[in-house]
């Protein structure tokens, strides 16, 4: 049972958006149809994670979800693409335009300068299970959580994160058994291919998650973004380079020399570096 006294941040309809002392807990809202996602979903994702990347006072995120299910008790993560959603070009939006924005979604969880943590209280599948794999961590029900990968049964599937980066997470062959098979595999099973960072019993998944966010809040904001970028970088090709060097340019323009070239520009005159060139 979660003890955080979170606060709501903004009412959605298909996602709850709280805080409580630097964290951010952003979660699905259907667990009916498994928490599965639509264009509305995304779109009211896309808007919480913004609003806590921009957060001064946030430096952790958790992915959750609500539940379980008022019609059967079962627990989900996420479910992924709502297939009820789909039409013939994709997922299909009230505006009637199609969108393809969930990968939106996983961009801004691995580009933000801050820590994301996945709570997988249940079924992880689909979509579902690519959004967990590109947060930074995950922690996983002991009871009810499940991992599975349905896209190759409903051909809707994710060739980037979901599948490309799993398969550097959990290694090739395992990576292809969990698309090409999708099968079930339980918190435990995850946790033995290095999938998800611990299992934990259902009833303190949230409170313990906090605790991770806790211990992280403790350590220098700069190390933390910088590492995560750091790790990025490799696998996120010259858009990694991108999201790591903004970064370097951003401890740049602290600099005095930065100050002097900026000045020097708005006053007119040519800067004046010093010749200080630093090791
Ligand atoms: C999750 C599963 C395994 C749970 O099985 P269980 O417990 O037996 O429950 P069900 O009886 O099947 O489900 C309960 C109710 O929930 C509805 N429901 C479940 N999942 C969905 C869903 N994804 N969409 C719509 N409805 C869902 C059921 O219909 C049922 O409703 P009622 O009670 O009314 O009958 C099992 O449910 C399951 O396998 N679900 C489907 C999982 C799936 O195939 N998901 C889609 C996989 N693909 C993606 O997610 C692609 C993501 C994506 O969008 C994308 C990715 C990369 C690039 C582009 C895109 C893109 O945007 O297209």
């Amino acid at each position: 049972m979660s003890t955080i006294n979170w606060k709501t941040v903004k009412k959605f309809e298909d996602i709850t958006y709280k805080k409580s002392g630097g964290v951010a807990r952003i979660a699905f809202n259907r667990p009916n149809v498994r928490n599965a996602f639509r264009p509305k979903t995304t779109s009211e994702l896309l808007e919480a994670f913004h609003d806590a990347q921009e957060d001064l006072n946030i430096g952790v995120v958790l992915l959750s979800a609500e539940g379980p299910s008022t019609k059967d008790g079962v627990y989900s993560f996420c479910s992924g693409g709502d297939q009820r959603a789909r039409g013939h070009q994709g997922y299909v939006g009230e505006d009637n335009y199609h969108r393809l924005n969930i990968l939106d979604v996983q961009r801004l969880i691995r580009f933000m300068p801050k820590v994301v943590i996945a709570l997988v209280p249940g079924w992880a599948v689909g979509g579902g299970h690519s959004l967990h794999v590109v947060c930074d961590l995950t922690l996983a029900s002991k009871e009810h959580a499940i991992f599975k990968q349905t896209d190759a049964d409903v051909t809707s599937f994710d060739g980037g994160y979901g599948s490309a980066y799993l398969a550097k997470m959990v290694g090739q062959k395992k990576a292809r058994e969990i698309f090409f098979l999708g099968r079930n595999y339980s918190a435990q099973e995850a946790f033995e291919m290095g999938m998800v960072n611990a299992v934990i019993p259902h009833d303190d998944l949230e409170n313990t998650a906090y605790e991770w966010a806790q211990e992280i809040l403790e350590k220098s904001p700069t190390s933390i973004k910088m590492l995560k970028f750091a790790m990025n970088l490799t696998d996120d090709g010259m858009v990694g380079q991108q999201v790591f060097a903004g970064e370097a340019t951003r401890l740049a323009y602290m600099t005095e020399e930065a100050t002097e070239g900026r000045n020097a520009f708005l006053e007119k005159r040519k800067p004046n570096f010093d010749k200080k060139y630093l090791p």
